[in-house]
């Protein structure tokens, strides 16, 4: 293949999230956690976005973007329990519309990885009454967006990495390191998915609107460190059934046995797929947090390929595998994130062109992929990295919150407009 042209309804963009780029979320768990000196900096006021929304907005559109997704912040909405910021839900009105106004298809995920203080001190996604919790949030964003025309909806970003990074090894809040809290608090956010789904299609059904609702699900490529070792080959499979299918396989043909109330029917529109790397693992013999084997850092499959500034590899065929395998359950794939952090443009011009690439072989192969947003418009708060890693199409000076439009954002911004991807 050469050449590939996407349709023209194809939804060109990126993604950022609120605690990444808003700065002053002060009523979070994130916030919290930054004060208690766990992160590499703190995120302060971040790209100042809560405040210079319409500005960034003018760059996407400069950019030539078609869509951008953007998270609602619950504390900000909720900063008590109970007790709703009708202030602050004017603001992500404001925000549905000034995208509107510049032709950008708003997409809005509805949790990306904060909970408000009183939520967590509760308890968190462990508590009984999270998902009511939740699906009360929902309620009220939902019932104030809907009118506007919103039509994509993401309820939760990247679940299985909230629950390893928070759950399982405690690098996030809440800071635990336990299988049987992941496990209560997955099981949570399985529960809160689907009252969710099931609420954002109750609220549009009077306005004879149709949602798509789907879910930000994080894929990684795994493959075994030693391909000659069944351990390693056993370990790999688990990692990629437990990390990338074990939320698919519940919604869609109901294999997790212990969750009967995702059986009956389907609770995704669309997948929503974010996609960065791929991971070597290797057997371990004692069952450890790694669950299942342990991501291998040896230095020979550095060999593989080149590296982000984070250390993962750079494996864009990996998109291509993603794809084909959400492809099977014959649902529409938006790809939400897709990135790299560097301070060498030039590797992100390169990164932008192969990964595109696999998604038009991925396309003309069948996989329905509906549009590709990138991670991320604007360099942002990278959780407890911190601001090293950068990560946008448009790079933010800190000290002055000044913004520039890098060369790898003029070169998307070129293949938004013509949609034509070369090889
Ligand atoms: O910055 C994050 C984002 O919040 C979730 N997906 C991965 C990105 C890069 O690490």
């Amino acid at each position: 293949m050469n050449s590939m042209k996407f349709p023209s309804d194809f939804l060109w963009g990126a993604a950022t999230s609120a605690h990444q780029v808003e700065g002053n979320n002060q009523l979070n768990d994130w916030w919290q956690w930054e004060q208690a000196g766990k992160t590499k900096n703190v995120s302060g006021a971040a790209c100042d976005h809560y405040v210079r929304f319409q500005e960034d907005f003018d760059i996407a559109k400069v950019l030539n973007h078609k869509a951008h997704r953007f998270s609602i912040e619950w504390s900000r909405i909720e900063p008590e329990e109970g007790k709703f910021n009708q202030e602050a839900i004017q603001h992500y009105q404001e925000v549905v519309r000034a995208l509107q106004a510049r032709n950008l298809e708003p997409v809005i995920t509805l949790h990306h990885f904060t909970n408000p203080i009183w939520f967590s001190s509760k308890g968190g996604w462990k508590q009984k009454q999270a998902v009511y919790f939740f699906n009360r949030f929902v309620t009220e964003v939902v019932t104030a967006l809907a009118p506007l025309g919103v039509r994509y909806w993401i309820t939760i970003n990247e679940p299985m990495v909230y629950l390893y990074q928070g759950f399982v090894i405690g690098v996030w809040p809440p800071g635990e390191k336990s299988i049987v809290s992941a496990f209560r608090a997955f099981r949570s956010l399985l529960r809160a998915h689907v009252e969710a789904y099931k609420t954002i299609h109750q609220i549009y059904q009077p306005l004879n609107k149709h949602p798509l609702v789907g879910l930000a699900k994080h894929m990684l490529i795994f493959s075994p460190c030693r391909p000659q070792s069944w351990q390693d080959r056993f370990v790999t499979w688990m990692r990629n059934f437990l990390f990338n299918h074990s939320l698919s396989d519940a919604f869609l043909i109901g294999r997790m046995i212990p969750f009967p109330w995702v059986f009956s029917k389907r609770y995704l529109d669309f997948w929503g797929l974010n996609y960065y790397t791929r991971d070597f693992i290797h057997f371990k013999p004692s069952f450890s947090r790694e669950l299942f084997g342990e991501v291998c850092t040896q230095t020979h499959h550095r060999e593989t390929g080149e590296r982000n500034m984070m250390g993962w590899e750079i494996y864009p065929a990996g998109l291509y595998d993603c794809l084909m395998a959400l492809s099977k359950f014959k649902l529409p794939i938006l790809i939400t994130e897709n990135g790299i952090c560097t301070d060498d443009d030039h590797q992100r011009e390169r990164f932008i062109q192969t990964h595109l690439f696999m998604v038009a072989r991925a396309v003309m192969e069948g996989a329905s992929v509906i549009g590709y947003l990138h991670w991320s418009l604007l360099d942002n708060f990278e959780w407890h990295w911190g601001f090293g890693p950068r990560f946008g199409l448009v790079a933010v000076d800190y000290q002055t919150q000044k913004r520039r439009i890098k060369l790898s954002g003029q070169m998307l911004s070129r293949i938004c407009e013509t949609g034509q991807i070369e090889n």
